[in-house]
């Protein structure tokens, strides 16, 4: 017997839940989006999907499309991403690593018919290896767009791999398959080790991936960029605050307009593009506290 994946429903206790995932690193939980958000996600991203590429190399598989530039392209995308649920989540799953998380990266992913099983690995080798264990780098979110079957390509997940040394490899029965119904979502940590499934059907697996990660870490997709103000002005400050229009730090992921002539724009949060809110790290109360602060945490 292969090992199976937590299901959840969306009225469980979000503690449970992160229980699961603390054991797991991977947990499903069932029918979360609703039925309009299904059918306008899949109209937004149609048009993308017709014209999107497959993979270039064998890790993004070159009978798998993915489309970025989600908070930009799909309305539905940018309700997905603030879901309370999933934001309390990730909130209570990161706080040990951060004072405040982001969004970090979107896409599309559409395994095609043929497609061969992706590697497994861990999401948090995206910064190279060289962020230590003991912090959790991301919480991971699946959408289904399409069932998630065995057949078609449903992600491959460890359960438990999180805990592993490093080089530990499952066995077949250790692997377990996010076998799930579209609307559903899968979780699952930066560290745990999966992959995309293996696609032996005739019809397209498809997820849209929003991962949200500590804002003190780079993004993996540039989201000021994938999203630039021109398009993020007509969105909320929340929504803005979670893409990255904001700072990470007190002094993290300031700008400066280079245009500015008055002096009000120097050294300032991208918040300011926009005229929201102050942003909390404006003003510190003391600057020895701050530094104390971030001894405590271990600089
Ligand atoms: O498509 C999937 O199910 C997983 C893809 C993935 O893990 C990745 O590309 O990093
Ligand atoms: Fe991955």
């Amino acid at each position: 017997m292969n090992k199976e994946i937590k299901h959840f429903k969306v009225t469980d206790p979000i503690e449970s839940v992160l229980h699961a995932l603390d054991e797991d690193a991977g947990v499903i939980i069932d029918n979360v989006m609703t039925e309009d958000q299904l059918s306008s996600i899949q109209k937004e991203l149609k048009p993308y999907l017709k014209q999107a590429q497959n993979g270039q190399d064998n890790f993004t598989g070159f009978k798998t499309q993915r489309v970025g530039a989600l908070i930009a392209r799909s309305a539905t995308s940018r309700d997905l991403a603030m879901h309370s649920m999933i934001n309390q989540m990730a909130e209570l799953f990161l706080q040990d690593h951060c004072d405040n998380y982001q969004l970090h990266f979107t896409s599309a992913i559409n395994i095609g018919p043929g497609e061969t099983p992706q590697i497994l690995h861990r999401d948090r080798g995206v910064w190279g290896g060289y962020v230590p264990r003991k912090i959790e780098t991301q919480f991971s979110a699946i959408w289904a767009i399409t069932d998630f079957t065995f057949e078609n390509g449903a992600t491959q997940i460890v359960p438990g791999s999180h805990k592993w040394d490093k080089d530990r490899e499952p066995k077949p029965d250790e692997i377990a398959y996010a076998e799930m119904k579209a609307k559903s979502v899968l979780i699952y940590t930066g560290s745990v080790l999966h992959g995309g499934g293996e696609n032996n059907s005739k019809e397209s697996r498809l997820g849209v991936f929003l991962h949200y990660a500590p804002s003190w870490l780079r993004q993996e997709e540039n989201q000021c960029l994938s999203c630039p103000p021109e398009i993020a002005k007509d969105f909320s400050p929340e929504l803005r605050k979670l893409i990255g229009y904001s700072k990470g730090g007190y002094v993290l992921g300031f700008y400066t307009d280079p245009k500015d002539e008055t002096g009000e724009l120097e050294s300032v949060s991208p918040s300011r593009l926009f005229n929201d809110q102050r942003d909390e790290y404006s003003r510190i109360e003391s600057a020895s506290e701050l530094v104390k602060e971030s001894l405590k945490k271990g600089i």
